[in-house]
């Protein structure tokens, strides 16, 4: 008898990855309610054979529900979670309304699941899980397991971040201006208001006091909560580029103690949710369409860094599905470790 789940948010990019996800890692799920707003209500999605019936997301949505994943924006989040919670769900919320909160579990499965192993569903007590931001998750899933062998001091960040990260829409107006220019014709700009296709600018997030944008200070926020180190010194640029649903980054660290690029390459070769890609010889990295609808994150480039002394620098390129283990994989995988 398994856990009975909801998916809130089912209609857009991530809920439909939640359905893939789940399905195709045989959650043991007992039954599964889809929720969406009024104006999806009513429509059916076929799953595993049936076809299931969105209903309208409301505060008693969450009767006898076990484990409900969330991925419907903040503001949906901050009004439903605690009520979700209240009637005795687990929740695992992909969005960033309470990552930050003190007491809230911030987890990557692989890299810090002690941090929500005091939740389980036999405890049969509500509590929340935060999901962290996809650029977060795929930077630490390579960095992790070098940071445990040497501790990094200091994380520079460099994300080239797909479309996929705004959502769905401005996948379709990626590909619908791609196709304006080669046309000749002027893009159609609604998402992001200037043209994306053939272009790259500053990550659409808002830009803070300190000039950085909101999805840099998440980097920067959900690495220290995660790592349990407040110390570790983190910068980041994170830049928008016209690339469907995975993003890259590149990644240059700083650690206490010396590590060579041979020992990074075994640690990254053993680290579970990663794929070494570092062939020099044929110049093969990896690349945002070759890890797309995958799992595994994929590392390369990985070189020391001539710019600091001794063996303490290191140079990484990573590329990881931003909408798979960015979000859904890493939100079913957090509800695995419930079971
Ligand atoms: C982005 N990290 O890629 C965001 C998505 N939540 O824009």
């Amino acid at each position: 008898q398994g856990p009975s789940v909801a998916i809130v948010g089912v209609t857009g990019a991530v809920g439909q990855e939640f359905l893939s996800v789940l399905s195709e890692r045989d959650f043991p799920y007992r039954n599964l309610k889809l929720l969406a707003s009024k104006r999806s209500a009513g429509k059916q999605i076929t799953f595993e054979g049936r076809e299931i019936v969105i209903e309208e997301l409301t505060e008693d949505s969450f009767h006898g529900i076990d484990v409900a994943l969330f991925s419907a924006g903040g503001s949906i989040s901050k009004k439903f979670g605690p009520i979700a919670v209240h009637k005795g769900s687990v929740v695992v919320d992909n969005s960033s309304a309470f990552r930050m909160d003190e007491g809230i579990p911030l987890v990557i499965p692989e890299v810090n699941s002690d941090a929500m192993s005091h939740i389980k569903l036999s405890n049969k007590k509500g509590a929340l899980i935060a999901n962290p931001n996809c650029s977060t998750i795929i930077c630490l899933m390579a960095a992790t397991p070098l940071h445990r062998h040497a501790k990094v001091r200091r994380m520079v960040v460099s994300t080239y971040q797909a479309a996929s990260g705004a959502g769905a829409a401005a996948m379709a107006e990626l590909e619908q201006q791609t196709r304006e220019v080669l046309e000749g014709k002027p893009p159609t700009c609604n998402i992001f208001q200037r043209q994306y296709a053939f272009n790259l600018f500053s990550h659409n997030s808002a830009v803070m006091q300190n000039g950085y944008n909101e999805e840099e200070m998440k980097l920067v926020k959900e690495t220290k909560k995660i790592w349990s180190d407040p110390d570790v010194k983190v910068t980041a640029t994170c830049i928008r580029v016209p690339v469907m649903r995975a993003h890259a980054e590149s990644i240059n660290l700083q650690f206490e103690k010396p590590l060579d690029e041979d020992t990074a390459r075994q640690l990254l070769r053993q680290a579970a949710g990663v794929v070494l890609i570092d062939d020099r010889a044929s110049n093969n990295f990896p690349t945002p369409l070759e890890v797309s609808n995958k799992d595994d994150v994929a590392v390369g480039r990985v070189r020391h860094d001539i710019s600091q002394e001794g063996n303490h620098g290191l140079d990484i390129f990573v590329c990881g599905d931003q909408i798979r283990k960015g979000a859904a994989l890493n939100a079913v995988q957090i509800a695995e470790k419930l079971l």
